[in-house]
Formats: C-alpha cells, structure tokens, sequence
C-alpha cells in the first residue's frame, strides 16, 4: 500500500505536531495493546510489572516510538529502514508478525484520541496506511 507524496508529507507533519508526546503515545498504545489483546503479555513476561502504566511498560512505550520515528525518517524505504528491527523481531525475539497489526491499531486509536483536533480523516488515511506499512516492513525478514 503506497502512500501519495501528500500522504507522505501529511505523515510527517502530524508526527512534528505529536512528537512531544511520544513517550505518552508508546505507554498508552503499548498499555492498550497488553490489556485488549492480551495474548501479546507473554512476549514481555520477563518484566517485574506488566500493568498499564507500569515502569517497563512506559519504558518500552518511550522505545517503540522511537522506533516508528525512525520509520517515519524513512519513509520512502520502510523496508530498508526497518531491516534490522525486523531481523531483531524475527530472528531474536520471535515475535509473530500478526502482532504488528495490532499495535499499530493501538497506535492509531491513542493518536485519534490524543489528538482530536489534528486526527483529521485525511490524517486518519494517512497515518494507517503509514503504520500498515512499518507492520509488513517490520514482518519482511520472516519469509
Ligand atoms: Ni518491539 C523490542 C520497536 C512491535 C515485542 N521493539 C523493540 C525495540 C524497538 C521495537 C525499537 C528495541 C530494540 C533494541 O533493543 O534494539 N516493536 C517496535 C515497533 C513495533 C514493535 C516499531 C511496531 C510498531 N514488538 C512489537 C510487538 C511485539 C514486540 C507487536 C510483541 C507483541 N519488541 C518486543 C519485545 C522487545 C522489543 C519483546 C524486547 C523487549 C525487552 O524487554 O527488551
């Protein structure tokens, strides 16, 4: 799913706008995504707290946006740009990819809730088909 250099530029804007809140972004999606969903705890049962808001929960929240941001800086080669997290996932972590899907939805809901003004419906095309992307970037390395 490519997105249009519009798309592209909308992508980019709204993470400038966003990205003070980047640790606030990752805590919540990654809180979310470990309540609703919450086959995904056994991925994390190393940690001491895995309750919304927990230490490690806001720690490890602070790294996956730093993650999307790097793909947000590489943008126009998500596969290239996201080589090695999506060996690390693979090979190291063996995360099923399925679980990628479901953290970028839990993105994208703590976006549009964050940021009601800003998540426009055309932010809203841009920003899923943008995480749509990083998921199946991120799963590249699994065939
Ligand atoms: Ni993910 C570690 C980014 C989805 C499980 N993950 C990382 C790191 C980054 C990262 C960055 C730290 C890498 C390093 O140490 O060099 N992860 C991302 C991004 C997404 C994502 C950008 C999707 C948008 N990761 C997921 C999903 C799961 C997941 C969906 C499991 C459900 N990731 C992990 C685990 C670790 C991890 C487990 C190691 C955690 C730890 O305790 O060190």
């Amino acid at each position: 799913m490519s997105l249009s250099v519009k798309e592209k530029d909308l992508v980019r804007s709204f993470f400038t706008q966003v990205s003070g809140k980047l640790d606030e972004i990752g805590h919540q999606a990654l809180s979310r995504m470990l309540t609703v969903y919450p086959q995904t705890k056994t991925y994390f049962s190393h940690w001491k707290d895995l309750t919304p808001g927990s230490e490690p929960v806001r720690k490890h929240g602070k790294t996956i946006m730093e993650g999307v941001k790097e793909a947000v800086n590489t943008i126009d080669d998500l596969p290239a740009g996201l080589v090695n997290l999506s060996e690390l996932h693979a090979y190291t972590l063996r995360v099923d990819p399925s679980n990628f899907k479901i953290l970028s939805h839990c993105i994208l809901v703590v976006l549009s809730m964050m940021f009601p003004g800003d998540f426009t419906p055309e932010v809203h095309v841009a920003m899923d088909k943008f995480l749509t992307n990083v998921a199946l970037a991120l799963s590249e390395k699994y065939r």
